[in-house]
């Protein structure tokens, strides 16, 4: 099924996200509106809370070399913790809850993830480029964070206008 992605400025967004606890047939059949979700958008990544659940569960399928999206590179995440971060980087950001907007973000370079997958098992992973970076994009949801709180004073007000405008125009 696919659900409704909420989209900025609605307030859910700013909700920190509890942690995870039943890993049941409730959770799994969630997982998986979540991905037709995501794959019907056109994301490489979506957080519980933007399709309005509150829970620390989160999805990321990064393109291969040719850019397909396979479900072999799915992953499946509850319960987030980065640990050893290392080095900064820039990268243009995007968000299905902020449709539209793109711009540069400085996040870790690299990291280790601790998290568990749809089971409950603990996994770990490490992670650098672009998987790097949309983990800490999807870990900032949990926590109520949109990559537009980390723009510079001035480029978060030129986002606000152009949004605003932007969300006129669709009206
Ligand atoms: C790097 C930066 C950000 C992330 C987080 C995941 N972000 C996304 O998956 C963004 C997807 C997105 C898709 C859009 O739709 C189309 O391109 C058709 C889109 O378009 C519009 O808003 C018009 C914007 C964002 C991971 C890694
Ligand atoms: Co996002």
């Amino acid at each position: 099924m696919i659900l409704p992605v909420i989209t900025y400025p609605n307030k859910q967004l700013k909700i920190r996200s509890k942690e995870v606890v039943n890993f049941d047939e409730l959770l799994h059949r969630f997982l998986d509106d979540m991905y037709e979700t995501m794959i019907t958008s056109n994301g490489i990544g979506l957080a519980a809370i933007q399709v309005a659940n509150p829970i620390r569960a989160l999805i990321l399928c990064i393109p291969d070399d040719e850019g397909n999206q396979t479900q072999e590179n799915l992953l499946e995440i509850m319960n987030p913790v980065i640990h050893a971060p290392q080095g900064n980087v820039l990268y243009q950001e995007g968000c299905l809850s902020v449709p539209g907007f793109y711009e540069d973000v400085e996040r870790y370079e690299k990291l280790t993830l601790h998290y568990q997958n749809r089971h409950g098992e603990a996994c770990m992973l490490e992670a650098d480029e672009l998987l790097a970076i949309a983990i800490q994009h999807e870990i900032d949801h949990l926590e109520g964070k949109l990559f537009i709180e980390k723009l510079t004073y001035n480029r978060r007000k030129k986002f606000e206008k152009e949004y605003k405008k932007a969300l006129k125009e669709k009206k």
